[in-house]
């Protein structure tokens, strides 16, 4: 089902971060219905820093290994919109070539910064933002899913501000608000989900307030949660830990049994249906 569907439906759905085809497949594998395409997780992986330090079209290039490799639906996440309307249009026209149809735009200026870092960000004006959901919107059509990620909480700005730019950004068309928070506990999430009381459906990312239970989310009425950085994360910290230990005790006995196995790459990889195929078209009479 694609997001458009499952927003409609108002379906719980989690998004688990990917950033390149190897995780987007393990992500489908797991079981999660859809994948959060992040900014942040995509720039590590290029060890870039999540500033638009990565051109738009190198981020293209990766969703489309995603992309390639599952079926679930993807979550796209759009930074500011790599510039203004133009380069949202453009970005939009390119997603749907690779068969991507959802996509996520903050209202940030760009170059953004990562809301982690610093405080008190300088916002987008509502008009200006507005216009790129609108460009958005009408270059992505019908089956396009256009959130809104509203940064004022994040930012410092007030809750009336928050709720007066998720307005706006659903007169322009947008079919869900994320509002992000880095507070340690979900109370302002859930308090802008009262006071916005159903009026498009709702995303939250609970990096930092990562306590939270699902099931409290789903009572305050948001239903669609993004896992935002956590496979990226894990795979430093494993990396770093595989790294050292090769290092300082050049052998491999104290790694082979806690890292995969080479049939675990080799399954992701789908080597043995290539094996198959070998047999159809590669054999030698
Ligand atoms: C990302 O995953 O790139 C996000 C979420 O935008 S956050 O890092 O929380 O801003
Ligand atoms: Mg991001």
């Amino acid at each position: 089902m694609n997001i458009k569907e499952k927003l409609k439906k108002n379906i719980q759905t989690q998004f688990m971060e990917a950033h390149n085809g190897l995780s987007a497949k393990i992500v489908e594998q797991v079981g999660f219905q859809a994948i959060w395409a992040s900014g942040l997780s995509i720039s590590a992986s290029m060890g870039l820093s999540d500033r638009n330090e990565a051109s738009w079209s190198q981020i293209i290039n990766v969703i489309e290994q995603m992309s390639d490799n599952v079926d679930i639906p993807i979550l796209v996440d759009g930074d500011s919109g790599f510039g203004n309307y133009i380069n949202v249009i453009r970005f939009v026209k390119k997603l749907k070539k690779i068969s991507i149809h959802a996509l996520c735009i903050e209202d940030k200026l760009f170059p953004k910064i990562n809301s982690f870092i610093g405080e008190n960000q300088d916002l987008a004006p509502i008009d200006e933002f507005c216009n790129k959901i609108k460009a958005a919107k009408d270059t992505g059509g019908n089956n396009f899913t256009l959130v809104a990620r509203v940064e004022a909480l994040i930012s410092g700005k007030s809750m009336e501000e928050a709720l007066e730019r998720a307005e706006a950004y659903k007169e322009a068309g947008a079919d869900a608000i994320l509002i992000h928070s880095k507070k340690h506990y979900a109370h302002e999430v859930f308090e802008f989900s009262k006071n916005w009381n159903n009026k498009l459906p709702l995303f939250a990312v609970p990096t930092k307030y990562y306590k939270t239970s699902y099931s409290e989310f789903i009572e305050n009425g948001i239903n669609n949660l993004i896992w935002a950085n956590h496979l990226i994360r894990s795979s430093i910290r494993s990396m770093k830990e595989t790294a050292k230990i090769i290092h300082d005790e050049k052998s491999l006995v104290n790694i082979e049994n806690k890292i995969s196995t080479l049939d675990e790459l080799f399954d992701l990889t789908n080597e043995r249906n290539i094996e198959k195929l070998e047999k159809l078209y590669n054999s030698k009479g």
